[in-house]
């Protein structure tokens, strides 16, 4: 039996869990804007399935094309391309701080803030896709269909991982990405095609897709009604999220200045400022933003500090998106433990 995660997951790079590997966020100290295939986060279901390219197809069919059509991905790498930069961020992402900050236990894997990753994704428009195989006025749902393995959840085949998207959203900026970073989409990112549904949660960006299901009514599957789901509604952009590119309980030195790090990402537009806190949200001071940031990935900044004496800290990051709306305090519960995004109390030690 093959591993569910193909490539290395190093320790100083990764925290397994399961089927799942989580980014440490000191990995990404410094760093530009792509997270490296390395390093990039894996969420997987089941495992990573190992795909022929050359006999791999993709089949568009439904209610809502003429089609059915199919795909090699020789010809979908002639359709004409589009790149975008986009983060892809777990709707559980920061699911621990329910528990640790909050007091609210909470089911499902206990991540710390790495599993989100922006890259470079490279691919065909869905919509051109969609097009070819005769989209008609009627398409008011389109789900991609993964090709890893049935999900088993409580003794339940839920069958393969599968999320619809609507329409407009589906024909708006949603690529069918091949590339990832400027190689190829990496096994256990989607290889040979997934779907990158930029701003939205992660479970919608679904990864080895095979089938794409175009319907004239509304479609469901178990991912869009029992889970990632909060008060029955499937949850769509995610949250503005803000990191420090620092170890938890990070040590930092005694007598300097030390430059912080960090990103923030939203799901609504982009970042707009971001403060930070070095005294437990006393006061708040405006971080210097790095790069380019952009609308669908993160916005990098940084903030010089000096400790004003040894021992324990707790830095805070509060990113304000670009309607406005920063970060608040406490993140509003919900049972499954999704979209964390109310301000993280990062713990460093200054000696
Ligand atoms: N086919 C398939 N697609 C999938 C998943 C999966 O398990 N199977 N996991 C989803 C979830 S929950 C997330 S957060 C992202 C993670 O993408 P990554 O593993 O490339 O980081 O893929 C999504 N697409
Ligand atoms: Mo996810």
């Amino acid at each position: 039996m093959t591993a569910a995660i193909v490539k290395p997951l190093p320790p100083e790079l990764f925290t397994v869990s399961g089927s799942n590997a989580e980014m440490r966020w000191e990995a990404m100290r410094g760093r530009g804007d792509l997270v490296p295939v390395d390093r990039f986060f894996v969420r997987n279901h089941t495992r990573t399935p190992l795909i022929d390219g050359d006999a791999w197809r993709l089949h568009v069919s439904g209610s809502g094309v003429d089609g059915p059509a199919s795909f090699s991905l020789r010809q979908l790498r002639r359709l004409p391309a589009r790149t975008v930069l986009a983060f892809v961020s777990c709707a559980g992402n920061g699911r621990s701080y329910f528990t640790t900050q909050q007091g609210q236990p909470v089911p499902g894997i206990a991540w710390g803030l790495g599993a989100v990753g922006v890259a470079r994704w490279r691919g065909v428009p869905l919509a051109t896709v969609l097009r070819l195989a005769g989209l008609r006025d009627t398409a008011v749902d389109v789900m991609p269909v993964g090709l890893d393995p049935d999900w088993v959840c409580d003794g339940e085949d839920l069958g393969p991982v599968r999320r619809p998207i609507p329409i407009a959203k589906a024909l708006d900026d949603v690529l069918l990405a091949y590339e990832m970073n400027g190689g190829p989409l990496p096994p256990d990112h989607g290889f040979p095609a997934r779907v990158i549904v930029p701003s939205w949660v992660g479970i919608a960006s679904i990864k080895w897709v095979g089938r794409i299901e175009v319907s004239g009514t509304p479609l469901y599957s178990p991912w869009n009604t029992r889970f990632y789901t909060v008060d029955r509604a499937a949850l769509a952009q995610q949250v503005t999220t803000s990191a420090l590119e620092l170890a938890d309980g990070a040590r930092i030195p005694a007598g300097g200045t030390t430059v912080l790090r960090g990103r923030s990402w939203s799901g609504s537009g982009g970042i707009a400022r971001v403060d930070v806190s070095t005294d437990g949200g006393a006061t708040w001071r405006r971080a210097r933003p790095v790069g380019r940031g952009g609308s669908t990935a993160w916005q990098r900044w940084e903030l010089p500090w000096r400790p004003p004496a040894p021992g324990d800290y707790r830095l805070l990051a509060r990113a304000t998106d670009a309607a406005g709306t920063s970060q608040p305090d406490v993140a509003p519960h919900n049972p499954a433990g999704y979209q964390f995004g109310a301000v993280v109390r990062h713990p460093v030690t200054v000696r």
